[in-house]
């Protein structure tokens, strides 16, 4: 069942109870919902690296951060056709284009629009993140055939003013706002493991479950520690604690593909096959992500073999 009325004592008392009756019961709503053998899976491309005017702590490509990085123009659309092709080589579907900006000019609009239409064109789904849009740009993308739009949340309101300054929770809803209102799927999730605790995580998943429509995705992170970001002291997460993040998730967003996103490279076989019984049912495929290595792809495709996973058409 669907619900937008999650209340943060509920969503807590999903988290505190014992892991197998937690496993069992977003292993149910995972079956009732989903066929749990079959995994979505999404390549990245970074399409502008670094130079970011945000000052988000987890993140190496903002120009407040303590290393010298790499400040790309907007990539040629000859990039995107090559990278485009080589997902489609690979058997993918979904190309999903990420963006090192606080938000997207007007004179990037065009050139955003041709990547988009180039992606479409070669038969693709096109994802992007571009940080926030106004409404006119949502619906401008939309237009053009842009089928996702990521924007995450990353924790809850209350622990938002120590991950981030230099925009408002608020802010962020009002994109999400935008993007569901041009008609654009969303993609909206956040990160664990930035030094904040069970009632922020469960605030974090009612405010996501509470908006007018569920996400049709949600990517749950776990903090890649970046060399040259400001939040590189905060306690490494128990990976079973991640898992009870994804369970707890699959349970109160009971039709959106939940995305064991970055941070899968540090786990083991065994915490990902977790993931994927809790209820996670997307992944980021390809040797990297934006800036950083991700799990290559023939040892996922050996998981996938081992655990009788089949990547979803
Ligand atoms: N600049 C755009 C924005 O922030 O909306 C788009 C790109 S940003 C890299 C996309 C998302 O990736 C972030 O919202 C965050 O959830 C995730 N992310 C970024 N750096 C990360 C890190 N070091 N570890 C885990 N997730 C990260
Ligand atoms: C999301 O939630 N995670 C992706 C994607 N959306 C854009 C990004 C992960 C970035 C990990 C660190 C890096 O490689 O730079
Ligand atoms: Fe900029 Fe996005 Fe990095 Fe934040 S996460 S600093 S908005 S690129």
């Amino acid at each position: 069942m669907i619900r937008h009325n999650w209340t943060i004592e509920e969503a807590k008392d999903l988290f505190l109870l014992p892991m197998n009756d937690l496993l069992f019961k977003s292993h149910t709503v995972f079956r009732k919902n989903f066929d749990p053998n079959k995994m979505q899976v999404s390549t990245l491309l970074n399409i502008k690296e670094g130079g970011c005017t945000e000052n988000c702590g987890y993140c190496s490509q903002n120009v407040h951060n303590n290393k010298e990085v790499r400040n790309t123009e907007l990539i040629e659309l000859q990039q995107v056709k090559e990278s485009a092709q080589r997902a489609k080589d690979a058997g993918l579907t979904r190309l999903c284009m990420g963006a090192a900006w606080r938000n997207p000019k007007e004179k990037d609009m065009s050139h955003i629009k041709e990547i988009i239409k180039t992606v479409k064109g070669m038969g693709l789904q096109a994802c992007m993140t571009l940080g926030m849009v106004t409404q006119e740009q949502a619906k401008e993308l939309k237009e053009v055939g842009l089928d996702y739009f990521n924007h995450n949340l990353d924790t809850s309101r209350e622990h938002y003013p120590n991950v981030v300054t230099t925009r408002t929770y608020d802010d962020r809803l009002r994109t999400l706002e935008y993007v569901r209102n041009a008609g654009l799927n969303v993609c909206c999730g956040g990160i664990v493991g930035l030094g904040e605790n069970i009632d922020d995580r469960a605030s974090m998943l009612c405010t996501l479950a509470n908006l007018p429509e569920h996400p049709h995705s949600v990517p749950i992170n776990m903090l890649v520690k970046l060399d040259g970001a400001k939040m590189l002291d905060c306690e490494e997460v128990d990976h079973l604690d991640f898992v009870r993040m994804i369970a707890v998730a699959r349970i109160m967003l009971p039709k959106s593909h939940v995305r064991l996103s970055a941070g899968r490279s540090e786990m083991s076989e065994s915490t990902q096959a977790m993931c994927f019984f809790a209820g996670a049912n997307s992944i980021f495929y390809g040797d990297k992500l934006l800036t950083t290595e991700n799990v290559s792809q023939e040892d996922d495709l050996a998981l996938f073999a081992k655990l009788g996973l089949e990547i979803e058409r």
